[in-house]
């Protein structure tokens, strides 16, 4: 093992809790989905049952109605806001995040992760799937529109301004937080005023026994994300001779996604389902391009949209340097984030790879990074960039 990848795996076994792996002590105390389906796929590289165990343990978490909740919360474990009592439930929080579990199967199925032992997984994955259709598809377009900013994983992403503008913070009841406590500079999380906008939709989404709430926004990163999961999912299938509808859903999807693209501008637009297109030109109207079925007319289109505006010194930037929104530090409005280089380098013309590995050997493995100047921001000891980095070297 080189030097970085042990360093790496060092920060999977310090942030393991047995079954699953927090994304930061501090910071991060529980088990959040999507850095679940990250950390199973650099556990993959260290040790096949545990990479096993943390899917198994992600999908166990699901409610009735397929949803993985993006929060799972561990009783042994204090110290983060919103806690279950704020979510209306015990155990969870009762939204989602980008679903990446069957991407997750599918890759440890290729790294060697005997296909029986993913057997089981296969029917939770498909009712977790199932879950956006049914119930995060206001306007019936066969994509994805999330119900709160954290579902989408991009939690103050530029997009959710103006939707978010309609909640009124002063609804909100009083809280504390605590993230801002572990971050060197509360400039690098969100800001106030959007905590209180948060907070005011979790209790309306709870106050409507889990219902949508009235956040509603269709997002072409989670949308590409169940097409890629569906996709996975198919080829897994495939490998075990299962029979599924998935590779069918996968191409509806990515048919479906047509709706949000915007030719002027040359890439998938965020839409409010109760309003119009949102202007900001940020990353995740981009993350279609990893999408198997696409045209080479939008994948041409997306990748030359990329090395114009996304190409920064420490790519890729959530948010493009030329937006006016663009904040290098602050969050999801500007930063780097290595989990985003993972789904999208083996599509695009940048060197993601190579630059997010020499990054990583200059700021650590930290929750996201300045895209112009590469200084490390955030959490620290941050699972996905431990995770992806073990993949990546493999
Ligand atoms: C809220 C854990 C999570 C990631 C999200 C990221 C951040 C949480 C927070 O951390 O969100 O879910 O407290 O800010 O935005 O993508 O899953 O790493």
């Amino acid at each position: 093992m080189t030097d970085l990848a042990e360093r790496a795996a060092r920060i999977l076994r310090d942030n393991d809790r047995g079954e699953h792996t927090v994304p930061s002590p501090k910071l991060y105390p529980h088990q959040w989905a999507w850095d679940s389906a990250f950390a199973a796929i650099g556990w993959a590289h260290l040790d096949k049952g545990r990479a096993l165990t943390e899917l198994k343990r992600l999908l166990a978490s699901a409610w009735p109605d397929g949803r993985v909740p993006h929060i799972a919360f561990d009783p042994n474990a204090a110290g983060y806001w919103p806690d279950p009592a704020f979510w209306g439930t015990t155990d969870s929080s009762s939204i989602t995040q980008p679903p990446v579990w069957g991407t997750a199967a599918w890759r440890l199925y290729e790294l060697g992760v005997d296909g029986e032992d993913l057997r089981p997984l296969v029917e939770p994955i498909e009712r977790s799937h199932a879950f956006f259709a049914a119930a995060r598809d206001a306007n019936d377009w066969g994509l994805v529109a999330v119900v709160h900013p954290w579902e989408s994983g991009l939690d103050n992403c530029p997009v959710w301004d103006v939707p978010l503008e309609r909640i009124d913070p002063a609804q909100a009841p009083h809280f504390v937080r605590r993230d801002v406590a572990h971050v060197a500079d509360p400039a690098e999380r969100p800001t106030d005023d959007h905590y209180k906008r948060y907070a005011v939709i979790v209790k309306a989404i709870a106050a409507e026994d889990f219902g949508p709430g009235p956040f509603a926004v269709y997002d072409p990163l989670m949308s590409a994300c169940l097409a890629r999961s569906e996709r996975d999912l198919a080829r897994l299938c495939d490998a075990l001779s299962i029979e599924t509808n998935a590779g069918a859903r996968a191409a509806r999807i990515t048919d479906a996604l047509e709706r949000l693209w915007d030719e002027d501008l040359g890439r998938y637009q965020y839409v409010d389902a109760h309003g119009g297109p949102l202007a900001p030109d940020v990353i995740g109207g981009y993350v279609p391009v990893m999408l198997e079925g696409l045209s080479k007319a939008r994948r041409d289109r997306l990748r030359a949209g990329l090395a114009a505006r996304f190409d920064t010194p420490y790519p890729v930037p959530s948010t493009a340097p030329i937006d006016p929104a663009f904040d290098p530090r602050r969050y999801w409005r500007g930063p780097t984030w290595l989990n985003i280089d993972w789904l999208i380098a083996p599509h695009v013309d940048l060197p993601l790879v190579d630059r997010a590995l020499a990054l990583v050997e200059e700021s650590g493995f930290r929750e996201y990074y300045h895209p112009l100047t590469g200084e490390g921001l955030g959490a620290d000891q941050f699972t996905w960039s431990a995770a992806l980095v073990l993949d990546w070297l493999a």
